[in-house]
């Protein structure tokens, strides 16, 4: 039997995002981002829900941060809204944003839970889109100068700067069922390069001026395999590891894009042209960790068709394989240069409702997170460098298309009343941090 116990300063946390759970959209200065256009459009959010109130968390920002403590976590993974910071996205920031999360992480502080801060989570100011949003090159200038004001404003040692740029991507400017809700693939991998360019022109930005502190990007990774013992199958699921993984991993842990699927993009879209000299030596700006977000795996068919092999959570892309967290940990560090890794989300869906006792049970997401957990250690069994694990979500909350259908959290949130329960996996959680051990 596999040892069961994890290092002692391994970092147990949790995860959420500031347009998920602040709600308060039209306080404090705050203008809108792209997801309150999005979600402001009938048919574009399942039950025409919003993240105007979302689990009140810029009101509830104390209570939660006890409810943190109770769990005995180390770490909270929050994200700083650009839109309460830059409401017009650029020029002097506003304070009434900034102090909102100086509190916060005092808040932390004063608990003994470690902040880890995420630049950008989607909500880009409008008035950045109404300028072209990522498509144009000058949004990753006007990341840079955001992540400087936040950076000298708050007082964070571990730092994330895109949230998920392949979703972004895939999502938002491919599929359309995310802000800004574009199907484009022209458009979609000029957005991209300028995702990674802001990436690495903010991580830049930490390191000249803090040194000492770290910054890495959240990639969510899906391992890909063929889902048929053929070459052709094979060769699908190498041409989709390309899309899902290299496409990110390379240019920031190597300098350069995967040429196989820089060709492909070739194809349909002008991104190429858009890449300027030295770009790449900004993107692959030496990060210090990377935290890596895991789902699902991703089987395909001869044809590179998706194809589900195993039983999903709630919503249909989420295959559930916990060995997919292994294998994508076990390759990042066979394929790539030796970095910290963190896993900042994992976790899965439920329509989880309280039960007449007042509780919430959630056995399955009670497994999902004790079979993904041992995963992860053993990947640290063969040496592979985990520093921590952050669980999507600390909170149910607003799941961007899927409105508040959809429940990720270890607490239970009811969002007429905003009252919180910790549901059975939380009580789990806070169990298996105290111990260090999985049983
Ligand atoms: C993460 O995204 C996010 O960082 C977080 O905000 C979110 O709440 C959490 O995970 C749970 O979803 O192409 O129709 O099959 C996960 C992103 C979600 C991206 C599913 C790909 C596929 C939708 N992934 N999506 S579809």
């Amino acid at each position: 039997m596999p040892d069961q116990s994890f290092p002692d300063d391994f970092l147990w946390g949790a995860a959420t995002s500031a347009y998920q759970i602040e709600g308060a959209a039209d306080e404090d200065g705050r203008r809108p981002s792209v997801w309150d256009t999005f979600a402001a459009v009938p048919g574009n959010v399942r039950d025409g829900d919003t993240g105007a109130v979302a689990a009140d968390h810029y009101h509830r920002a104390a209570e939660d941060l006890d409810l943190m403590a109770s769990l005995g976590l180390r770490g909270y993974r929050f994200s700083i809204a650009w839109p309460r910071v830059q409401p017009h996205g650029g020029g002097r920031p506003d304070q009434r944003g900034l102090d909102f999360y100086r509190r916060l992480v005092d808040g932390l502080a004063e608990r003994g839970i470690r902040p880890m801060a995420t630049l950008f989570h989607w909500d880009l100011p409008q008035a950045l889109q109404d300028a072209g949003g990522w498509e144009n090159r000058d949004t990753a200038a006007r990341f840079a100068d955001y992540a400087e004001i936040v950076f000298d404003a708050l007082e964070i040692r571990d730092w994330l700067t895109i949230n998920e740029p392949k979703t972004v991507v895939d999502c938002g400017y491919r599929l359309g069922i995310h802000a800004p809700g574009v199907r484009d693939d022209a458009r979609a991998f000029v957005a991209l390069h300028h995702l990674l360019l802001a990436h690495g022109q903010a991580s830049r930005v930490l390191h000249e001026r803090h040194p000492g502190r770290r910054i890495g990007p959240a990639l969510n990774l899906h391992p890909t395999y063929p889902a048929e013992d053929t070459p052709e199958a094979a060769e699908a699921a190498r041409q989709r590891d390309g899309l899902e993984n290299r496409l990110y991993l390379d240019p920031i842990l190597t300098g350069a894009y995967p040429e196989d699927t820089l060709a492909w993009i070739a194809e349909r879209s002008p991104m190429p042209g858009h890449i300027r000299d030295g770009d790449l030596a900004v993107i692959s700006e030496p990060i210090d960790l990377i935290g890596v977000q895991y789902y699902n795996p991703i089987f395909v068919d001869a044809k590179g068709e998706r194809v589900h092999l195993h039983p999903t959570a709630q919503l249909d892309w989420l295959e559930i394989y916990p060995r997919g967290l292994y294998d994508v940990l076990t390759r990042l560090a066979a394929d790539y240069p030796p970095v910290p890794l963190v896993i900042t989300e994992n976790g899965m869906a439920a329509p989880d409702e309280r039960g007449p006792d007042g509780r919430v049970d959630d056995p399955e997401r009670v497994a999902y997170l004790r079979d993904h957990i041992a995963a992860v250690r053993d990947a640290m069994a063969e040496g592979v460098p985990v520093e921590g694990y952050h669980v999507w979500s600390l909170l149910d909350n607003f799941e961007w298309a899927e409105g508040y259908s959809a429940r990720f959290g270890i607490v239970h949130v009811d969002f007429a009343t905003q009252t919180r329960t910790p549901k059975t996996s939380a009580l789990w959680y806070r169990d298996l941090i105290a111990s260090g051990r999985l049983s």
